[in-house]
């Protein structure tokens, strides 16, 4: 997937493309006003400087010179105004076409996401992304600058903001409002998955995030730490057995003390019912759980990540 350096004028979506015309506009604006006023500046300066037997020129009041430099910036300022709100309205209109809302929480110094707690199925397809967005403490701002839109996290208020892409890719953007010390810690990562695979990894999250607040679980980790594991096994904050192989991440591995792959359920199962049954002349002994507390164990397991 490709990874996207956070640039404003390679727009990835439709607010950012309602954005880019505007930039640019304003950007050489801004370059003409520099060159006329810098240019201005050093030209007067060297032309009516003063000079051995020259002195110095004096100036008392220009009405035409005065006239343009009121009249032209009050035009700019007025149209770039009118410009920008006229942008406004287009990405400020969050809700049309909408398919999902995340809640987004800011807080020193870290974002949170919290998703819909339930997955439409398959054919749900996901082209706009509401956030709904909040701050615990102080004021932070989310801007993915390829998808467009800036918008304050603000406390004790909720604010919008709509996210949607073309393209499939990794997104970089960062907390763009000034809050104090890890400020620039607050990096934030928009991944567009493919349709395809968007259902995969939301089913997965789903799943996850259900497995790990399940009672199932809970009981799972209590006998992991009460049964005989415990002695062999290490799990980083829970055991610290050393017989077998450390267990924290063991849902990140690719295979079951090489011979079971992937790891998942069913494997778990297969390997924890019966260690000498898959391996014969493996360290780890059959302890004859019933089936009921390799279940748990197994959920619990599936967690570490
Ligand atoms: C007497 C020590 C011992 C006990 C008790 C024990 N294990 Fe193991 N376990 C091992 C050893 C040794 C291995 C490595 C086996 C191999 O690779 O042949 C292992 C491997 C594993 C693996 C695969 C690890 C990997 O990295 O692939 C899992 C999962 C596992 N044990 C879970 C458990 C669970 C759950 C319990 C408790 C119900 C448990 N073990 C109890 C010693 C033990
Ligand atoms: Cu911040």
């Amino acid at each position: 997937m490709p990874v996207l350096p956070p640039w404003v004028s390679d727009p990835a979506g439709p607010a950012a493309r309602e954005i880019v015309p505007l930039y640019w506009i304003m950007f050489a604006a801004a370059v003409i006003v520099l060159a006329i006023v810098d240019g201005g500046l050093i030209w007067a300066g060297m032309r009516y400087r003063e000079r051995p037997g020259v002195p110095a020129k004096q100036f008392h009041g220009h009405n035409l010179l005065e006239l343009l430099w009121t009249v032209i910036p009050t035009i700019m300022v007025v149209s770039f105004s009118i410009l920008s709100f006229q942008r406004l309205l287009v990405l400020n209109d969050v809700d049309t076409g909408a398919d999902m809302t995340i809640k987004v929480v800011g807080r020193q110094w870290s974002f949170s996401f919290e998703y819909p707690k339930e997955y439409k199925g398959v054919s749900f397809l996901t082209s706009k992304v509401k956030l709904e967005m909040t701050s615990q403490d102080v004021i932070h701002s989310f801007w993915i600058p390829n998808l467009g839109g800036k918008k304050d996290l603000v406390p004790g208020r909720t604010t919008f903001l709509a996210l949607q892409a073309d393209r499939v890719g990794e997104f970089k953007g960062q907390c763009f409002e000034f809050c104090g010390d890890g400020h620039a810690d607050m990096l934030l990562r928009v991944v567009v998955h493919p349709t395809s695979e968007y259902a995969t990894w939301a089913k997965t999250a789903i799943e996850d995030y259900n497995r790990r607040n399940s009672e199932e679980t809970k009981a799972g980790r209590e006998l992991f730490k009460t049964l005989a594991c415990a002695g062999c096994h290490t799990i980083t904050g829970l055991t610290g057995g050393k017989v077998g192989p450390p267990l924290t991440n063991i849902a990140s591995k690719k295979d079951i003390a090489g011979v079971l792959s992937p790891v998942n359920e069913e494997n778990l199962r297969k390997w924890i019912s019966n260690p000498p049954g898959v391996k014969p002349g493996t360290q780890m002994p059959n302890l004859n759980l019933d089936q009921d507390t390799i279940s748990k164990i197994v959920q619990f397991l599936l967690t570490q990540k």
